[in-house]
């Protein structure tokens, strides 16, 4: 029913798109109201929830637990958030996925852009930085990323435009009856 609660939940590389897909899922889901719609965004999240943590597992898995518990709570309440971190282990994902799951729906989608495109691209010159050693445990270079066996939905932004990815997730989201 299109009362409940959910979370579309990206993950993928630095770089790959999550944060401007998840953006412009944001703006479609906002221009159709009904219910509010919460933007976890990897940096604002690290600046205000997790400005104390590095890159380490433990402290990444940390980081996706926090944000795993907010979208539990938005979802508990009805409303939709959406999150986009790397989140490169499959068993927080998972772990996350139950969490949210006893609420509400959970939308796994898996941003593909290859780690040759996402180096390739470098918006933010820290595949250089991790090139040179200068940034340690940098996901898809000194460290690791698990691609999602199962998600939901996977798109790439290395032959689709942002607003058609994020089309997509709107069509899989009425697919499963959530909008
Ligand atoms: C990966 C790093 C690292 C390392 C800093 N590895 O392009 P960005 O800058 O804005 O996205 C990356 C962001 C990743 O934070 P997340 O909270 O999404 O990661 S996780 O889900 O693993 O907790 C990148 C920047 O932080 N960054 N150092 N070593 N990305």
């Amino acid at each position: 029913r299109s009362q409940q609660g959910f979370t579309v939940f990206f993950t993928g590389f630095s770089g790959s798109g999550k944060s401007t897909i998840a953006n412009a899922l944001m703006v479609k889901l906002m221009e159709m109201g009904g219910r509010p719609v919460t933007l976890l965004d990897g940096d604002l999240v690290r600046k205000n929830l997790s400005s104390e943590l590095g890159f380490s597992k433990e402290h990444r898995d940390l980081n996706i637990r926090r944000i795993g518990y907010v979208a539990s709570e938005i979802t508990k309440n009805g409303g939709i958030a959406i999150c986009a971190p790397i989140a490169p282990y499959a068993t927080t994902r998972r772990a996350v996925r139950e969490d949210i799951e006893s609420f509400g729906a959970f939308v796994e989608v898996h941003v593909a852009t290859s780690i040759e495109e996402c180096e390739r691209r470098d918006r933010k010159g820290l595949y250089k930085l991790a090139r040179e050693g200068k940034i340690k445990e940098f996901t898809g270079i000194s460290d690791p990323y698990d691609v999602p066996v199962n998600p939901e939905l996977s798109v790439e932004t290395e032959n689709v435009d942002v607003d058609n990815c994020a089309h997509q997730v709107l069509l899989k989201l009425e697919s499963m009856g959530l909008i």
